[in-house]
């Protein structure tokens, strides 16, 4: 205990001396400027119909809501939505760690496996983001989950979304509803 403290202390005094040498200081990986190499870009979140039948509802073949006890059920349960969107780095490896709205109750950030010939959704840690390189959240694969969104998500509508990087901190940004 007493030797980690006394480590962590002369790793402290070490970086402050060679700062004070080095104008520009020492790159440690958790600097501010960190934030400056995430950029995210073309986010956008599928449409959320909350259950209430408006005319513009394109196909009516397929959704008989009297002939089926699950889909007048289903009017009832809770709507899930998604976010996605490109994360570019031009730093080192990054880490998204965790996405939060007010647009929904929860949010998870999830990622798209094939399984017995089935895609199945699996919730993540965390979504890399490899250094100088992106990650791109897209339906079939990495994504931002919103499970029991609380309002009607149309086109065009934009909800904020806060994310939470391992190294460049928090980011706020818009998300822009969009059909596909
Ligand atoms: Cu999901």
């Amino acid at each position: 205990m007493n030797t980690k403290i006394i480590v962590t202390l002369f790793g402290m005094m070490l970086a402050l001396a060679l700062s004070a040498c080095a104008p520009t200081g020492i790159s440690t990986g958790s600097s501010p400027t960190d934030a400056n190499s995430i950029q995210i870009t073309d986010v956008w979140a599928r449409t959320v119909n909350l259950g209430t039948m408006e005319e513009e509802t394109p196909t009516t073949m397929d959704k008989t809501p009297d002939a089926m006890g699950s889909h007048a059920g289903s009017a009832m349960a809770q709507q899930n939505g998604a976010v996605y969107m490109n994360i570019a780095n031009t730093g080192a490896a990054d880490k998204l760690l965790k996405a939060e709205t007010d647009a929904a109750n929860t949010v998870e950030l999830h990622t798209v496996v094939q399984e017995n010939g089935m895609m199945q959704m699996r919730p993540v840690d965390g979504i890399d983001v490899p250094a100088n390189g992106s990650v791109q959240l897209k339906p079939g694969g990495f994504h931002v989950m919103l499970l029991g969104v609380n309002r009607e998500l149309k086109a065009g509508d934009k909800i904020n979304v806060k994310l939470t990087f391992d190294k460049a901190g928090v980011r706020e940004i818009q998300a822009k509803i969009r059909a596909q």
